[in-house]
């Protein structure tokens, strides 16, 4: 049982107030430690969602989307790491927004642009303890495979026996691909379980399609008693720093952008959503209460 479960349901047991502090606490009752999601396995399991943030602001509503089906009961024995800052070779400013990942991940998230050797050797830890349970380890590939690579690179340092096909590496972008550095990329692509998917910024590809110039979905998300503020932060720094580098158009338009948690859909087996209604119609109004 994760650490974290351990002791929520510790505090569970003896009442204290004094837990209030581990984050996100669950509802112990919605949590099955051995499930089936997807094809990820609860109770065995890590979750590393990857952001650039470098140049598209769109990884802002990519985070915040993925924090929202976390909080899903279903998805409360989920292990999962957020990871900000893992660009590549791409030219421009890192978009600062430390408290959309402050609200979406709480204590799980590491920040790989202000401190990278800092980020990389947690996420490393973390990583070691689930391969050493048995566990295998998937990669929502937000933006570029550099910072995948030199965590891959970490455990088959410290371990030059282990499988690294239990690395499962989804990317969706070929813009993400181009912007690695080309021999890491190469690296990751034939050392890990690498999987390229259809774009997440397009319909009928066979992904969703999280992209969208549309407003309509804003009431409800920015009204949402549970992740409504995180989506309002995500909104706001996203706008502000749109055209910063690159101009997100439907960012521009009012709408959304989450493409890269197509990649998420395909870990947890919800690629058949068309697009972001469909994922809001899922995930809304289901969120686990932070305690
Ligand atoms: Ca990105
Ligand atoms: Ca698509
Ligand atoms: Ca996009």
């Amino acid at each position: 049982m994760p650490l974290h479960r351990l002791l929520s349901l510790s505090c569970l047991l003896v009442a204290a107030a004094s837990c209030g502090e581990q984050t996100p606490l669950v509802v112990e009752a919605e949590c099955d430690t051995s499930q089936q999601i997807g094809e990820f396995e609860t109770g065995r399991d890590l979750f590393l969602a990857h952001f650039d943030v470098k140049t598209d602001v769109d990884d802002l509503h990519a985070a915040a989307a993925v924090a929202t089906f976390l909080r899903d009961p279903r998805f409360a024995c989920v292990e999962y790491r957020a990871i900000a800052g893992t660009y590549g070779t791409q030219e421009g400013d890192y978009v600062e927004g430390p408290n959309v990942f402050e609200l979406g991940f709480g204590q799980r998230w590491h920040d790989a642009h202000h401190d990278r050797a800092t980020a990389l050797l947690e996420v490393t830890t973390a990583v070691r303890r689930t391969l050493n349970a048995g566990g295998d380890v998937w990669i929502m590939e937000g933006g570029q495979s550099d910072f995948t690579h030199d965590v891959m690179m970490e455990i088959k340092g410290a371990t030059p026996g282990i499988d690294l096909k239990r690395f499962h590496v989804v990317q969706h972008s070929d813009w993400n691909e181009g912007t690695t550095t080309p021999e890491k990329l190469a690296w990751v692509k034939e050392q890990s379980d690498y999987r390229k998917i259809a774009d997440g910024n397009f319909s009928t590809n066979g992904t969703p399609n999280y992209n969208t110039p549309d407003r309509a979905d804003w009431g409800r998300v920015l009204a949402d008693p549970t992740v409504g503020t995180l989506w309002l932060e995500a909104k706001t720094i996203g706008e502000r720093h749109n055209g910063d580098g690159y101009l997100n158009p439907s960012i521009a338009a009012g709408g959304f952008d989450f493409s890269d948690t197509a990649e998420a859909s395909h870990i947890f087996g919800f690629q058949d959503q068309a697009d972001a209604s469909a994922f809001f119609d899922a995930f809304l109004g289901t969120e686990t209460q932070d305690e």
